[in-house]
């Protein structure tokens, strides 16, 4: 597996030029897509990754992911993860978190929120649930590989999703393992 990005959008005016936006944001494209993959390293490592390990018992060096994002022209999302290389048997937590994987593993922030709890860090079950964030969790298989997707009626808004972290187990209550940057596209049907 390369390491790269492919980003794909169909506003092709703002993203080829950006020359009829002003300084404010630019306008959101009508529809988006995105693939990211990358290969784990330490946040120590002498070549930096995308994707950081924190728990090389459970997402060793060198495990591999796979992010992608697909947004329709209304802002409905799907995000699908694929990982290779994980601890067989073993059931992880999956989110979308707010910024960028960092040394530390609290630089991710808290989880994206379609509806965002006025309460951070959001522990609320009204606002902290699968329907309302993106949860990603999977069991590896025998061979340590895993996937997930998540599909919902809306996307994500500009620069406020920004990383898939890893977690030791499902749901909400894990500890960060592992952390992957990824560019997380926004499109016009996100209000
Ligand atoms: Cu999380």
């Amino acid at each position: 597996m390369v390491a790269g990005i492919l980003v794909g959008a169909l506003a092709s005016a703002v993203l080829a030029t950006g020359g009829a936006v002003g300084p404010a944001a630019p306008a959101a494209p009508d529809g988006f897509w995105m693939r990211t993959d990358a290969r784990f390293a330490p946040p120590t490592a002498f070549v930096p990754s995308a994707a950081v390990t924190y728990d090389m018992d459970l997402v060793p060096a060198a495990a591999g992911i796979e992010v992608s994002q697909h947004s329709d022209e209304h802002g409905a999302t799907d995000v699908r993860l694929r990982v290779t290389g994980l601890r067989p048997g073993h059931a992880y937590g999956v989110h979308v978190h707010q910024k960028p994987c960092g040394a530390d593993p609290a630089a991710a922030g808290g989880h994206y929120q379609h509806r965002k709890d006025p309460a951070q860090p959001s522990k609320d079950p009204a606002y902290a649930n699968d329907d309302n964030e993106v949860w990603l969790d999977f069991t590896a298989g025998g061979e340590g590989a895993g996937e997930a997707a998540a599909r919902h009626d809306w996307g994500f808004r500009l620069g406020e999703a920004a990383s898939v972290v890893l977690h030791s187990e499902p749901g909400m209550t894990g500890a960060r393992v592992a952390c992957f940057s990824v560019p997380f596209g926004w499109t016009a049907g996100t209000s």
